[in-house]
C-alpha cells in the first residue's frame, strides 16, 4: 500500500480532486482517515449475504478502486447476480478496472462486475436488491441530493437495502468541535502531522459538504424507505442502513 504523503509538501491551496496522486494512495488514505473504514467494508459483505436476491443487481456508487464492490461480490450468496460499480473519476476507474480483473482471475468468482465510468446521477436504477453509497453523497452538490436518493430507492425492489457511510457535522457546536479534534487526533495517530491535517482539511471546504444524521434519516423517508437505522457511528463519521 502507497503511503499518503500528499498533504506534506504541498503548498498550494487548491481544491481536492480524484486525480491520479490521489488514486495511487486511495487505500492508505482512507485507512488512516476515515475511522470504521475497514468496519463499514466488512459490514457490506455481511449485509450482501443477507440482502442480495437471484437474478438481482447490486450498485456501488461513487466505488473509487472497488472496495465496497468486493466486499459484495465476497457476501453474494445467491446465483444470477451482476454488480455495477461507477465512479466518475478517469483515475479511480482505471485502477478499479485492475482491481476488478486481478480478483477475476484469481478467484473467478461466479457474479460479474461492471466498471463504468460516469456521472451517478445519469445512472437509472433496476431490479436491485443493494445500493451502495460509501462516503459519496457527500461530494455531491446539495440540490441534486434527493434528486439521486428518490432514484435509488425507486430502483430497489421491495424489501431492497441501501447502505450509506458519510461524515457528518453535529446540531450542537460544541459537541461538533469536540468531535472534529476526536477526529484530529485519530489522524495524528495515524501518522498525520497538524501541517498534513489542517492542509487536507482546507482542500475539502466547498467539496465535502456534510449534513446532520437527522438530514440524512428524513431525506431517506422522504425518498421512499420505509426503515432507517445508524449501525455505526464512529466520531463524526455515519453509516446508516436504510431498507426500502
Ligand atoms: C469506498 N466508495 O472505498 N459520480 C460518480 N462518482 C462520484 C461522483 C459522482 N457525481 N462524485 C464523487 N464521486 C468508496 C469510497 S470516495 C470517498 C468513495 C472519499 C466519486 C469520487 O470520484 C470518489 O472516487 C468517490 O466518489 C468518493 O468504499 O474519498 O472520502
Amino acid at each position: 500500500m502507497t503511503t499518503d504523503k500528499i498533504y506534506r509538501q504541498s503548498a498550494e491551496d487548491s481544491p481536492f480532486r480524484f486525480n491520479d496522486e490521489v488514486a495511487k494512495v486511495f487505500p492508505d488514505m482512507l485507512r488512516r482517515s476515515i475511522p470504521g473504514y475497514g468496519a463499514t467494508v466488512e459490514a457490506i459483505g455481511s449485509l450482501a449475504a443477507r440482502y442480495v436476491k437471484a437474478g438481482t443487481r447490486c450498485y456501488d456508487l461513487g466505488c473509487s478502486l472497488g472496495a465496497a464492490t468486493l466486499a459484495m461480490r465476497q457476501g453474494i450468496a445467491v446465483p444470477d447476480c451482476r454488480i455495477v460499480a461507477m465512479d466518475n473519476a478517469p483515475a479511480m476507474v482505471e485502477r478499479c478496472r485492475t482491481v476488478i480483473a486481478e480478483d477475476d482471475r484469481q478467484f473467478a468468482p461466479a457474479t460479474p462486475v461492471e466498471v463504468l465510468q460516469g456521472d451517478i446521477r445519469d445512472l437509472e436504477f433496476e431490479n436491485a436488491s443493494m445500493t451502495v453509497l460509501n462516503y459519496t453523497l457527500q461530494f455531491l452538490p446539495m440540490a441534486d441530493r434527493d434528486a439521486l436518493m428518490r432514484s435509488i430507492c425507486a430502483g430497489l425492489n421491495d424489501g431492497g437495502l441501501l447502505l450509506l457511510s458519510e461524515k457528518v457535522v453535529d446540531e450542537n457546536a460544541e459537541m461538533e468541535q469536540l468531535l472534529v479534534d476526536l477526529h484530529h487526533e485519530h489522524k495524528r495517530r495515524n501518522d498525520y502531522s497538524a501541517l498534513e491535517i489542517s492542509r487536507k482539511r482546507a482542500a475539502l471546504e466547498d467539496v465535502l459538504i456534510p449534513e446532520t444524521v437527522a438530514a440524512h434519516r428524513s431525506r431517506l423517508k422522504r425518498a421512499g424507505f420505509s426503515q432507517t437505522a445508524v449501525w455505526l457511528r464512529y466520531f463524526n463519521f455515519v453509516s446508516i442502513i436504510a431498507i426500502r
